[in-house]
């Protein structure tokens, strides 16, 4: 199948880790696209077998049958329960013996959702977790600071393995402890630091009590992602890291991290399509957008042996832009991912995303970059009640203004009328790894309904 393309960077100050790569002319990037999907749907037909009637019924005698990459839209999606119903490697187009590494995500309910990789899986895996670290401005050489969980989830691992490959020294400190990281960000001065946005912002806020000032501790870029987050909350980052921040996307069931990430010149994630193919669809009639429109990513696997993915609905909502980026990198490029369309919520009419929310709230005076949307039940309404923290120092007569103030900018800019609560610093959890924004307590008791914060 395919090899893996593994490059030492020779010039520390080149822009590209994999230059012919990253820059193909994009018709030699759709026609190597075109001969890897006929090889990653032949995988599919010949070694999955849920698979084989589902392309038969979609009209494919074979996969030779596939001519041009529009085709594509001819075939089946898969989506989240499919892996769910073939748990734990029913879509596996590898016997168990021959993965290298098998990563799940805990599902709210039920079974987890598996993902298995060979060793061919992991190197390509790991070539373009370099690729990304590089393209954001990490070099061979780098301590990073990776503070993504170690374990199941793609993150930590997922980070490391592109780190090693890069050339760099990494620190596999993994999530929580925060403060012996922040001791060990001192000592160790690491250039680059992985970890959800929302970590970044709680190590920033335990150095800030430690007396600790990380704008001096030699971190040059952050690569942060797993999570949505807003350009606000990038400023803030940046601000209190002394970093730049860069944003890195991926799930665990196309690969991990590393599917996308943003270049130097930060305007939209590169999605990197000698591995992959990125669609953007509406998601209800299942059509495909425009480029530039919003539409829900779908993706398909172009090299993956273990678990080939054919058109994976993520239910993330973005936008895409083929234009070659001022980079000059010719790979297509993913707009800010900015909510799940599982996380989108529906307010008295109004879509609305917690980032959104998130980039109305982060850097208002006297507010912290910390947040929660409580669903709550009003008789038989949904009702929204937004929790959001003062900062330190902040008299308490002023919180009645902190609150008026955000429903006032909330109102003009996002266009719901939410109920919202300021709470004394440090009320609002902290997440070591993905931040918890939404609390639904719809289906418990008016009483728990009144405890704020209360996970
Ligand atoms: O979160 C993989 C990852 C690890 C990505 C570390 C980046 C950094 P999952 O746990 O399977 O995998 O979750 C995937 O997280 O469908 C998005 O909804 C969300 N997500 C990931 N990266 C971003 C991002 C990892 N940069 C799900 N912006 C995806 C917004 C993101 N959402």
């Amino acid at each position: 199948m395919v090899e893996t393309i593994t490059r030492t960077p020779t010039q520390a100050q080149s822009t590209y880790l994999h230059a012919d790569l990253e820059t193909m002319p994009r018709e030699q990037l759709e026609r190597l696209q075109l001969q890897r999907l006929r090889d990653s749907v032949r995988n599919l037909w010949e070694n999955v077998p849920w698979h084989k009637p589902r392309l038969q019924a979609a009209g494919l005698g074979s996969a030779d049958d596939i001519d041009s990459l529009d085709a594509l839209q001819a075939l089946p999606f898969t989506v989240k329960t499919d892996l769910r119903d073939h748990y734990p490697f029913g879509l596996f187009a590898r016997p168990r013996e021959q993965l290298a590494r098998v990563h799940a995500s805990s599902g709210t309910t039920g079974k987890p959702t598996v993902v298995g990789y060979t060793a061919q899986d992991l190197s390509n895996w790991a070539d373009l977790v370099a690729r990304s670290l590089y393209g954001a401005g990490g070099r061979p050489g780098d301590m990073v600071h990776n503070a993504y969980g170690y374990g199941l989830f793609t993150g930590g691992l997922g980070a490391h393995d592109g780190a090693t490959r890069l050339g760099a020294t990494v620190l596999p400190v993994s999530g929580g402890g925060t403060e012996r990281q922040v001791s060990l960000m001192v000592d160790f001065r690491p250039r680059v630091l992985c970890s959800t946005p929302s970590y970044a912002l709680a190590i920033a806020e335990v150095a800030e009590h430690m007396g600790v000032d990380l704008r001096q501790s030699g971190l040059a870029v952050g690569l942060f992602g797993a999570e949505p987050w807003s350009d606000a909350m990038r400023s803030e980052i940046e601000a209190r890291l002394g970093l730049r921040a860069v944003d890195i996307y991926g799930l665990s069931e196309i690969m991990g991290p590393g599917v996308a990430c943003e270049c130097e010149h930060r305007q939209g994630l590169h999605g990197w399509e000698d591995h992959f193919i990125f669609e953007t669809i509406d998601p209800e009639t299942s059509r495909r957008v425009a480029d530039g429109e919003p539409g829900e990513l779908v993706i398909t696997t172009l090299t993956k042996q273990a678990l080939p993915m054919l058109r994976y609905r993520t239910r993330d909502i973005t936008r895409l832009m083929r234009e070659t980026c001022d980079c000059g990198r010719t790979h297509v490029r993913i707009l800010r991912v900015t909510g799940r369309n599982d996380d989108m919520l529906i307010i008295r009419g109004v879509n609305v995303y917690p980032s959104q929310l998130e980039a109305v709230l982060v850097g208002r005076p006297g507010v912290a970059p910390h947040y929660q949307m409580v669903l709550m039940k009003d008789g038989v309404m949904d009702t929204v009640r937004l929790e959001i923290e003062a900062l330190p120092g902040v008299p308490l007569e002023q919180y009645p203004l902190l609150a008026a103030d955000a429903i006032h900018h909330i109102k003009s800019i996002v266009g719901i009328s939410a109920h919202v609560d300021v709470l004394a610093p440090g009320a609002i959890p902290r997440s070591e790894g993905k931040a918890v924004r939404v609390r639904d307590l719809r289906s418990t008791s008016p009483r728990a309904q009144l405890a704020p914060a209360a996970r």
